[in-house]
């Protein structure tokens, strides 16, 4: 791993950039007054897999910066591409009748590395942006085609598709759409493949069959000839590393195909090695029309998003479209482009999604059963390089903890005065930490959450909340 930057001390104490942070800046799905009480964690610098806030303290960041720095901190190649392209050509938009040989060489390598029937590529700046693409996309794809009334796009609850209007319509968190009129029109949701929820009283498999028959029974009660695309996350990253069965996907890509209804994989998260395959699609073994890339991209170091187009949307949009009438400023940046191109010769070049297949991922999931001993851990389960714990009060019947409780949180902070960045969704821990983690850094970071798993405990024993 290359340094890029020796650690530079802070120019301003934490107390004087809390102070400047809560006076000026409004941060993402924050409580603005709760946040100013506690003064925000400044995050300063970082290099493979740690990061080092603004007091000095180290910590080992299993959720990648946000689920996005799949090759580490500090890898030279994507700086240097960054610094090259700017010296080059900062700007220039791809809207008239222009390109630039980042966004070209970029949507070539993007046609080699996703499944064969991508080889159109549309960039946006973000995940949420590629699912306003989707949703223009699918239905101006059924207006050529003369089916107008194809509007309807299926999701599912508890899903995240980012926090645009499109994207948290998508979505399906009812947080989001308590505020601010969502969903839009003709957006709507089914359940979650989620087993510890829905489907104790069947087998994983069996459960994976009845959840993708919830596709079915909404496209028949809607009307095939009105339902346009359904969309899903191969995994389910911000609604807790939702791990669906084997036998969902394959049965979704049945019920799709027989309906004629397109196929959306949402890989925001699962692309680029995560679930150690280059897409979760390819993972859970279904062939989808569009795919949304964001995050794992260019890793994080700059935005960039977009849609990968298949060859039956590509076609009818090229052939018999005229003009679509969508775009972004930043579609196609050529800076983030070369970092992208960057960032994918690295994870070509050092193995990286062999290395989370064949390596580290299998290591995980072993290290992860292990857990299940624990007093606390209902259920422990891996995909790749994501994880996710369930915390119980009671193992038995996986009884769960009173809301009130917020268990994901109290162990969260004892994770982050430990050392390290799980995140909490409910009762659910989280992990992904960057393709690059070793074997020696996942028994550091087991360590380290059985640790936090035991002071959670000792919490709840403490408090009574175990009653
Ligand atoms: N799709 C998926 C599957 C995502 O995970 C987006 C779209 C939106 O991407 P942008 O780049 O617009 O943020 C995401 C983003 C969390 C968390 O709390 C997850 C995301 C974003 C913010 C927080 O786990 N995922």
């Amino acid at each position: 791993m290359n340094a890029v930057l020796q650690p530079t001390s802070p120019v301003r104490s934490t107390q004087s950039w809390q102070a400047a942070d809560s006076a000026h800046f409004l941060h993402p799905f924050t409580d603005f007054q709760s946040l100013a009480r506690k003064g925000s964690r400044i995050i300063t610098r970082a290099e493979g897999i740690y990061l080092w806030d603004s007091d000095g303290h180290k910590l080992l960041d299993a959720m990648s910066g946000l689920w996005c720095v799949n090759v580490g901190y500090g890898q030279r190649a994507l700086v240097d591409a960054a610094a090259k392209q700017m010296m080059e050509l900062p700007f220039y938009n791809a809207f008239f009748q222009t390109a630039t040989p980042p966004a070209i060489e970029l949507a070539e390598l993007l046609s080699e590395v996703t499944p064969p029937q991508f080889k159109h590529v549309f960039f946006s700046g973000s995940g949420s942006e590629g699912n306003d693409t989707v949703v223009r996309m699918v239905r101006r794809y059924w207006d050529v085609l003369g089916q107008p009334d194809r509007q309807v796009i299926i999701s599912r609850h508890n899903a995240y598709h980012g926090s645009t209007m499109a994207g948290a319509s998508l979505g399906g968190m009812s947080g989001m759409h308590a505020q601010g009129g969502l969903p839009i029109p003709n957006i709507v949701h089914i359940e979650q493949p989620y087993w510890a929820e829905h489907g104790r009283s069947m087998s994983r498999d069996e459960f994976g069959k009845v959840a993708a028959g919830w596709l079915e029974a909404k496209i028949l009660e809607i009307g095939a000839d009105k339902v346009a695309a359904f969309i899903g996350e191969p995994v389910q990253g911000a609604g807790g590393v939702i791990i669906p069965p084997d036998t969902y996907w394959p049965e979704i890509q049945r019920i799709c195909d027989q309906y004629g209804i397109l196929l959306v994989s949402d890989e925001v998260i699962c692309g680029f090695g995560r679930t150690g395959h280059w897409f979760g699609c390819e993972r859970f073994g279904f062939r989808p029309d569009l795919m949304t890339f964001a995050k794992g991209v260019t890793s994080g170091y700059v935005p960039l998003g977009g849609v990968m187009v298949g060859d039956r949307i590509a076609k009818v949009l090229i052939e018999q479209g005229g003009e679509f009438e969508h775009g972004y400023t930043y579609s196609g940046h050529p800076v983030a482009c070369a970092v992208a191109l960057a960032n994918i010769k690295l994870i070509r070049e050092q193995r990286l999604v062999e290395h989370v297949h064949d390596d580290v991922g299998p290591y995980l999931a072993k290290a992860y059963e292990t857990l299940r001993d624990h007093p606390l851990v209902g259920d422990a389960e891996t995909c790749g390089l994501m994880g996710a714990l369930l915390l119980v009060k009671d193992k038995a019947r996986w009884t769960p903890f009173d809301p009130a409780v917020g268990i994901g949180m109290v162990c969260r902070g004892h994770c982050f005065a430990n050392g390290l960045v799980m995140r909490a969704v409910g009762s659910r821990m989280i992990i992904a930490p960057p393709l690059v983690i070793t074997r020696a850094q996942i028994d550091e970071m087991m360590a380290l959450i059985r640790r936090c798993l035991d002071l959670t405990l000792a919490d709840a024993q403490r408090e009574g909340w175990l009653a």
